[in-house]
Order: C-alpha cells, then sequence, then structure tokens
C-alpha cells in the first residue's frame, strides 16, 4: 500500500481543466508557512476567495512534484461537501512553481477555531440536541442542530464537527483514499459552520513539532495522530485513519488541547496507555 495514499499520485493524471492563467490570481495575505513552502490567501478574477499553496523552493523537482501529485489526488477525489474542493491549479512553468487552489475556509482551520472559542470562553457546555442521532444516511448533513452563531457554541456543535469529519472520512475510505494526516490542524471550517477535511500530501515536509522523524528517517510522521500498529509496521489504512478520527474526537472535546500532554515517546507510553478523557465530553452523551 502506498504511504501517502491508496491513489499512488504516479498513476493518476492531471486533468487540465483545473489549469488557470495565474495573472487571473489576485494573492492575498499569508496564512501560514513551513519548510514545505506557504499558504496565501487569493482572490480569483470572479471574485471568489481560494487559498493558494506553492512549495517554498519554486525550482526543486521534489518540492515540485509533491505539489504536482497533491493536485492529481485532489483531482480524483472529485467533489463532497466535507473534503476541500481543488478549485484550480497551475502546472504551467511560472516564477511560483506549481499552484494548488482550493477553498478557502473563512474560520481557518477547526484546531484554531476551538483554540479561539476556549480562550473567549464562549463555550457552553449544553447538549442541545435531544436524543436522535445524526442520520447515517446520504452524503451530507451537519448532524445535530448546528448553531447559526459560530461566535457561541455547544456540545451539539462540537458532534456536528465529529459528525462531519466521519462524514467526509467515509467518502475517502470509499474511494479508496487515506488521508494519513488527519488531524484537527488538516481540517478547515467554513463561514455556515460546514467542515471541510483538507491537505493532502505535504506530511512528509511538514516542519512542525507535531510531526516526529522515527528513527532518523527522512519521512517525518504525526506520531500523536498514529495507531500504535503504525510505529511498527508503517502502513496506514482506512483504520489508522479511523484511530486519527479517535484523536481528533480529543481535539474536539478538548477544544483544541494537544493530545499526549507531556508525554515524550508515544509509541512507549501507547502500549500500556490511551488517551484520557476529554474535558467537554458530555456525559449525556
Ligand atoms: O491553522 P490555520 O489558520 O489554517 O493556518 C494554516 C495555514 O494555512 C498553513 O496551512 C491555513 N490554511 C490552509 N488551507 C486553508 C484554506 N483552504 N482555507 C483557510 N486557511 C487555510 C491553515
Amino acid at each position: 500500500r502506498e504511504l501517502v495514499s491508496l491513489l499512488n499520485a504516479n498513476e493518476l493524471d492531471y486533468d487540465p481543466n483545473y489549469e488557470l492563467d495565474p495573472r487571473h490570481l489576485e494573492m492575498g495575505r499569508k496564512l501560514g508557512e513551513g519548510q514545505y513552502g506557504f499558504v496565501n490567501q487569493a482572490r480569483l478574477k470572479n471574485r471568489i476567495n481560494v487559498a493558494v499553496k506553492r512549495a517554498r523552493l519554486p525550482y526543486d523537482p521534489d518540492q515540485q512534484k509533491m505539489i504536482i501529485d497533491e493536485i492529481k489526488i485532489m483531482c480524483a477525489i472529485k467533489f463532497h461537501p466535507n473534503v476541500l474542493a481543488l478549485v484550480g491549479a497551475v502546472t504551467s512553468k511560472n516564477s511560483n512553481g506549481a499552484l494548488i487552489i482550493t477553498e478557502y475556509a473563512e474560520n481557518g482551520s477547526l484546531l484554531d477555531y476551538l483554540r479561539r472559542i476556549k480562550n473567549q470562553s464562549t463555550f457552553s457546555d449544553l447538549l442541545v440536541y435531544q436524543g436522535t442521532p445524526p442520520q447515517k444516511t446520504g452524503t451530507y448533513s451537519t448532524g445535530p442542530g448546528l448553531s447559526t452563531n459560530l461566535n457561541f457554541i455547544s456540545t451539539a456543535d462540537l458532534i456536528s464537527f465529529a459528525y462531519q469529519i466521519a462524514n467526509g472520512m467515509v467518502y475517502l475510505a470509499s474511494i479508496p483514499c487515506v488521508h494519513r494526516d488527519l488531524a484537527l490542524r488538516n481540517v478547515f471550517l467554513m463561514a455556515d459552520g460546514t467542515i471541510r477535511i483538507g491537505d493532502f500530501g505535504l506530511t512528509r515536509r511538514h516542519e512542525n513539532s507535531e510531526y516526529y522523524r522515527i528513527n532518523n528517517e527522512e519521512i517525518k510522521l504525526p506520531v500523536y495522530w498514529m495507531a500504535p500498529e503504525c510505529f511498527d509496521t508503517r502502513k496506514f489504512t482506512e483504520k489508522t485513519d479511523i484511530w486519527s478520527f479517535g484523536v481528533c474526537l480529543f481535539e474536539i472535546f478538548t477544544l483544541g488541547n494537544k493530545p499526549y500532554a507531556g508525554v515524550s515517546d508515544v509509541s512507549i507510553f501507547l502500549r500500556n496507555n490511551r488517551l484520557e478523557e476529554p474535558i467537554y465530553s458530555n456525559k449525556k452523551m
């Protein structure tokens, strides 16, 4: 099985219908930066806001291949309301290298959003929806009654976020595609409260304390989100994605705590221990 995804980018084609003229992009503020590259907000000629991802080194063939691979994977994923959609791409030669152009999530990553809510103390630990679980059929639902005001949220909203991530992951597994890096930093929140799972394929280059090198290998792995068996086998499957979903539940129901705070070697820790119960998981759930 392929490490990043069951969709093997080498066997996928780029769909040239996505190709955009870079002159039609009006670049805006920088949203984020890492060793791998940059994400900027931008506006298309038709005034639609987008996020633009590019590699740090436009002339580095490895980095360019990574971007192209991610574009190919996003072309193959098509459309689902809980998966961040590809809007366009620039693969022709230009001074910034290849560009991935996706939907722009007005509320940023779910992780940042929940941490903001926690800092502002605008979360209320109320189980607003009563009893009926969200429907499992159908491709799209936000689950139980989502607040219209995203500045004040309750337990029902947290359940809705969790439900929507699960909904998007069911779709990815059906393709089949293994995300391998499901974590709240890679889950985005739109203005209307819809969740989009994003960030396909840059895992290997994340220069982020959440990613650890194992055995001094070149590949950096999101160890705190990894299933215990991955430490030995390095095999990522839809089942190991489900473990990562469990860690996302911990992040959601703690309003953005880091998993395993204070644990230095999570692979050893997991032999005898598990994550503690999240503080905002309502007992009546
Ligand atoms: O956590 P954030 O606010 O959300 O900071 C990171 C940063 O760029 C680097 O990845 C943000 N980001 C990435 N993709 C998008 C997007 N489609 N919409 C909005 N923000 C994004 C991410």
